[in-house]
């Protein structure tokens, strides 16, 4: 019906016209700023609460059993399932479609080797083969382009969810806020703020608020990018997750060990999922050492083990072998600047988890110094 899985400029227009014609559509988008961008620009498209249904994944690319039938629930009431701005495998897709017996429409940004196969997808991405240029560098920016029809700060919004402030240098977000009427570079503390809003949905945890934030923003009287920076929801989580941060910040100053010469590690808990920013400002601070943080997220159940440093001596990214034959869920990369090794466990695990970290980094470095 929709021919081969397209990943040139044709889909666009099957895209236009399918989303036109469907009276409902389930959406599944990216958790971030970026993913919840794109779903309310969709609401905003059609104008109506009732037209999608929304159905974000709970923090996880993983789609488990209930995750399943929850699309298969929403996909009875309705046309089509339309993915925007997750990377799921080609096989992962062709699963969707097979199993919930609607056209899939997959918007995505990610580069991308592995397609889906089915003729009952519709596969748009014009990043698939790589973006050099950065032509392409948010979700939301590649849907406006299929709905010809967007709000450019929430564009320019998106933009800077995903690349932060290099989004100033980037030459989409600067057409954008030129089209707005606002300085890409003097007005970008007000377009940061709204993604901070936008983002303290996903540092908290708050399921809900990513589910339903979409249409309290998309629809309504009120514009949508003042609807962000209005939400009473999006204010409270944001102050409790900047205050929070801070917080675990100075629990880990007080309680952070030493195993070894040169690493730092510590072991926390808190409401939000704070594992990587924590890893993120103690690694800054502490340059010249690999910083180990053990986290708990209450609010999801979340349990993660982050090593990361500045230092250029060491791979930590060469630990994931180990990680991952030990049967953890492991990545990392090592990158100038951005030198990281992380891995995923159960709460009732973490402690063991965090402990065999502390130890393949005394490893690592012993190792080093033969
Ligand atoms: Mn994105």
């Amino acid at each position: 019906m929709f021919g081969e899985p397209i990943v040139d400029g044709n889909a666009r227009g099957i895209i236009k016209r399918a989303l036109d014609s469907y009276n409902r559509i389930t959406l599944v988008y990216h958790w971030d700023a970026d993913g919840m961008l794109s779903a309310i620009s969709l609401v905003a498209y059609y104008g109506s609460a009732d037209r999608v249904i929304l159905e974000p994944p709970r923090f996880t690319y993983r789609i488990d059993k209930d995750y399943l039938e929850r699309l298969k629930e929403s996909s009875r009431r309705s046309d089509a399932l339309i993915i925007v701005d997750i990377d799921y495998p080609g096989d992962t897709i062709d699963m969707l479609a097979e199993k919930l017996g609607k056209h899939v429409i997959v918007i995505d940004h990610h580069a991308k080797y592995d397609l889906p196969k089915r003729e009952d997808i519709t596969y748009y991405n014009p990043a698939a083969k790589g973006d050099p240029q950065g032509m392409y560098p948010s979700a939301t920016h590649v849907l406006a382009e299929i709905l010809e029809a967007y709000h450019p700060l929430l564009v320019a919004a998106s933009i800077v969810g995903d690349l932060g402030p290099q989004a100033k240098s980037n030459k989409v977000y600067q057409n954008y806020m030129v089209e707005a009427g606002l300085d890409p570079v003097r007005d970008y503390w007000l377009i940061e703020e709204a993604v901070r809003l936008l983002s303290s949905l996903e540092i908290m945890g708050n399921y809900d608020g990513i589910r339903w934030i979409p249409k309290v923003i998309g629809i309504g009287d009120m514009d949508p990018f003042k609807a962000i920076l209005n939400d009473a929801l999006l204010a409270t989580l944001r102050v409790q997750a900047d205050a929070e941060l801070e917080e675990l910040l100075k629990n880990a100053e007080r309680n952070m060990e030493e195993p070894a010469r040169g690493v730092k590690a510590v072991l926390l808990e808190g409401e939000g999922r704070h594992a990587s920013q924590l890893a993120r400002r103690l690694a800054a601070k502490y340059k010249d050492h690999i910083v180990i943080v053990g986290y708990k997220a209450n609010s999801t159940g979340e349990a993660r083990v982050y090593a990361r440093t500045y230092r250029t001596d060491v791979v930590l990214a060469s630990l994931i072998p180990k990680l991952k034959a030990r049967g953890y869920l492991a990545g990392g990369k090592t990158q100038r600047k951005n030198n990281v090794v992380a891995l995923e466990t159960t709460p009732e695990k973490l402690e063991d988890a965090y402990n065999f970290m502390v130890n393949q980094i005394i490893e690592l470095i012993k190792n080093m110094n033969k």
